[in-house]
């Protein structure tokens, strides 16, 4: 460790408890394949693949050849008015991989913005069509939507809120995590009338209100929580019949982590707009996507004036920046090239298996999962249900582990090259921790 305490101190860091951290540092030096090095010199096996980010594990010479390349050739151009071709390239790329019926893609930097995106998408969508007064979003208790101002509104977690208060008009339906469905492998069978709550929300708010839905197919952030079968389908139905668009934030499920390209994909319901980052580009350059129908990108484009006139007065100084749509081209033809979806298939039986041999050991309450994701509940010390998986985080770390802790669960998500000899280790190293905690 070559940083003083003083040296700590001037970054505030993000979602991290900054005064424990500054007094015992968790220094991260290199990275490469599924494991990191830290400031001691020691290997760390990434049992979250970054923060959801790094599927095809660190260092990937495809990407990194791509991204110096870029930006010796062209580090930056400017994204209003004038174009590059790496944009047009992922652009299709990204509909490729995307279910039929999303056709358009609009590149922002981060997930937060993505999803701020969105929603000014779908609400400018129904201004344009002379419906203004669809202003209002529903959102789901649990939901992790980003940080920014519309996300921690249509957001779901508490503790995301409370100092922020309301940021955007939004409601939300209820969240599916169940007691009947403790322990389920998978998508639960119980549950999809849950979807059904939605109906009351409209009746109390009116269709005429309301803008769009958005959820994430799998809520990733909340601990892993797989939709009961049939849910997605229906809460689908109901935004068709009451011309509401349907929003699948994609950020954690997008490109593979599911065994499917997509969470749309694999669990074959088709929203009007869909949201990415993180995977794609391996998480080595910032790079968010929202991708949506053409009746949205037409609506816009009949709308917009002369065609001089910018349709969508929205855009970011780095929206698709060339050297992020080269690391995201590299990225997902390594997804592709490497059938790491195929991968994250064969390992999701061997990761399940292995997960729920957890069931019994201290503290455990619930555990869940689907393809290579994971959450686990934790048993609440008195009025502090965020301390025990802070504490499994960090004996995990010491034994050369590192997985996510948030609110009263933690988080498993290897990189899609794992093995089953990784996943056993990561799996004892978590059991081991859970007997030590008291
Ligand atoms: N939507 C979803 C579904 C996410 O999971 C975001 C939006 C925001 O993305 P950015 O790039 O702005 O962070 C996310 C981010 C965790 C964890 O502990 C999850 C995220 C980020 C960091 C940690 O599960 N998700």
């Amino acid at each position: 460790m070559t940083l003083s305490k003083d040296e700590l101190e001037a970054h505030w860091m993000p979602f991290t408890g900054n005064r424990q951290f500054k007094n015992d540092p968790r220094i991260i030096t290199g990275a490469n394949g599924a494991y990191y090095t830290d400031a001691k010199g020691r290997q760390v096996f990434d049992g979250l693949s970054g923060l959801w980010t790094c599927g095809a594990g660190h260092g990937r010479e495809e990407i990194v050849n791509a991204v110096s390349s870029q930006v010796a050739n062209l580090d930056y151009s400017p994204g209003f008015q004038f174009g590059h071709e790496l944009s047009f390239k992922l652009a299709n790329k990204v509909v490729e991989l995307t279910p039929k019926g999303l056709d358009y893609v609009f590149f922002t930097d981060s997930g937060s913005e993505t999803i701020d995106t969105a929603l000014k998408i779908a609400r400018g969508y129904w201004c344009n069509r002379g419906q203004a007064d669809k202003t209002k979003f529903i959102g789901r208790i649990k939901g992790y939507h980003g940080v920014n101002y519309g996300g921690v509104g249509v957001g779901g977690i508490e503790f995301n809120r409370t100092l922020f208060g309301q940021t955007v008009e939004a409601d939300h339906i209820p969240h599916t995590l169940l007691e009947e469905n403790r322990y389920c492998r998978g998508m639960p069978d119980y549950g999809a009338h849950l979807a059904d709550k939605l109906e009351e929300l409209i009746v109390l708010h009116d269709a005429s209100s309301i803008a769009a839905v958005i959820v994430e197919p799998l809520s990733g952030t909340a601990g892993v929580l797989p939709p009961p079968r049939g849910y997605l389908h229906r809460l689908r139905e109901i935004c068709t019949e009451h011309d509401i668009l349907l929003i699948f934030d994609e950020v954690i499920t997008g490109f593979g982590r599911m065994g499917a390209m997509t969470g749309a994909g694999e669990f074959r319901v088709t929203p009007d707009i869909m949201t990415l980052a993180k995977q794609i580009t391996n998480g080595t350059v910032p790079l968010g996507a929202v991708v949506v129908g053409a009746k949205i990108y037409n609506t816009y484009m009949e709308n917009g004036g002369p065609d001089y006139m910018v349709e969508f007065p929205h855009g970011y100084t780095y929206s698709a920046h060339p050297v992020a749509c080269a690391a995201a081209i590299a990225a997902l033809d390594i997804l592709v090239n490497d059938n790491l979806v195929d991968k994250v298939k064969q390992m999701a039986p061997i990761f399940e298996d292995a997960v729920h041999s957890l069931k019994g050991r201290p503290f455990v309450t619930d555990i869940r999962n689907y393809g290579l994701a994971a959450g686990i509940s934790l048993g609440h010390y008195p009025g502090e249900p965020a301390r025990r998986p802070f504490e499994l985080g960090l004996k995990c770390f010491e034994k050369g582990f590192y997985i996510r802790w948030g609110g009263d669960t933690i988080q498993l998500a290897p990189p899609f090259i794992v093995n089953t000899d990784q996943i056993n280790g990561l799996i004892n190293a978590v059991g081991e921790s859970l007997d030590e905690l008291s």
